[in-house]
């Protein structure tokens, strides 16, 4: 009789600065686009769920905000998202990247965090991600330096782009999980609804397209969902788009000026927005997509807690 395999389940949360790659792993991670991803900052406001499912294992990777010192109401309930997941994983995947260039260091942020996770007394790995962007020998004193700072479990570099080590660092994760049954049903992949997944689409086409100032002012809500049509009629082949949904969104920013950046001249903003966002989702949902956009202002929200419920942040 083959010897039964020990069967591990658990929680471990992606922490780090802002753009380290913490929502390019769990894509890679769970083969899925869960998370948008920006080369900006805050583009991750909520705390995203994401299970990887084996048969030796289940890990549901949750994936945060970046934590950084930074004033406004919206970044404090990032940073606490953030720093609440840390207490409820039972492995802190800290996401870095390589910084110093030839001569490496850790860095004010990198320590404020570390800081947080020294009180917090989690197992913790420390993952250097972007490892394509440097020559290899950075990385042993990089790694000298972090192991100085603070007592990791595992080390593991790895390039989420380039899907280098992900597989490694999924094993090493899941050897560290506790023993027990899976925490989550086999199919379930994220507990984002699509409604939510539709929205942070449209969100991440508006950070693609407009200029810095845009994206932090800006929250997507759905306003309309109708999938009476979703279903391909009988004897559509399979793969094949042939059902139809039809989305209304409402863009959010805080000023005219904003608002008019986003709709462009003529509308042209915002109709590529729209185009770039309708394909994501289509794929996304496997049908045809409606999508209508519009603008709406919300006098800074971002800096109201009634502001911030009202779009979703609560
Ligand atoms: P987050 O803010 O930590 O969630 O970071 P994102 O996943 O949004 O990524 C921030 C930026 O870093 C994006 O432009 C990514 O394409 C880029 N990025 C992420 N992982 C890698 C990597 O392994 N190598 C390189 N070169 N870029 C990466
Ligand atoms: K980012
Ligand atoms: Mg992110």
């Amino acid at each position: 009789m083959a010897p039964q395999q020990t069967h591990r389940s658990g929680f471990a949360a992606l922490i780090g600065r802002p753009n380290v790659g913490k929502s390019t792993l769990l894509n890679q991670l769970t083969g899925e686009k869960l998370a948008i991803v920006s080369p900006k900052p805050q583009t991750t406001r909520n705390r995203i769920l994401g299970v990887v499912t084996r048969p030796e294992g289940q890990v549901a990777f949750l994936d945060t905000p970046g934590i950084h010192q930074a004033k406004g109401e919206l970044n404090r309930y990032m940073v606490d998202i953030a720093l609440q997941a840390v207490d409820d994983v039972d492995l802190v995947l800290f996401v870095v990247e390589p910084t110093g260039g030839e001569k490496p260091e850790v860095g004010p942020g990198n320590r404020f965090i570390l800081e947080r996770l020294q009180k917090a007394g989690k197992p913790t790995f420390l993952i250097i991600n972007k490892i394509d962007t440097v020559p290899k020998p950075v990385l042993l004193p990089l790694i000298e330096l972090y192991r100085n700072e603070f007592p990791f479990a595992e080390v593991v570099p790895i390039s989420a782009k380039d899907d280098d080590g992900v597989e490694q660092l999924f094993k090493a994760v899941l050897q560290h999980m506790p023993e027990g049954d899976p925490l989550f049903p086999e199919d379930v992949l994220t507990d984002q609804a699509e409604k939510t997944l539709v929205a942070e689409y449209i969100r991440e086409q508006v950070l693609r397209h407009c200029r810095q100032e845009i994206p932090y002012s800006t929250a997507v809500l759905v306003d309309f969902f109708d999938e009476s049509e979703r279903e391909p009629p009988p004897g559509t082949p399979p793969g094949k788009l042939a059902g139809l949904i039809r989305i209304a969104a409402s863009i959010y920013v805080e000023r005219d000026s904003q608002k008019a950046i986003i709709i462009g001249k003529q509308g042209q903003m915002l109709k590529t927005i729209g185009t770039d966002a309708r394909k994501a989702i289509q794929r996304l949902l496997g049908a045809h997509v409606y999508l209508s956009l519009r603008v709406r202002v919300e006098p800074r929200w971002s800096e109201r807690p009634e502001g911030l419920k009202k779009l979703g942040y609560e």
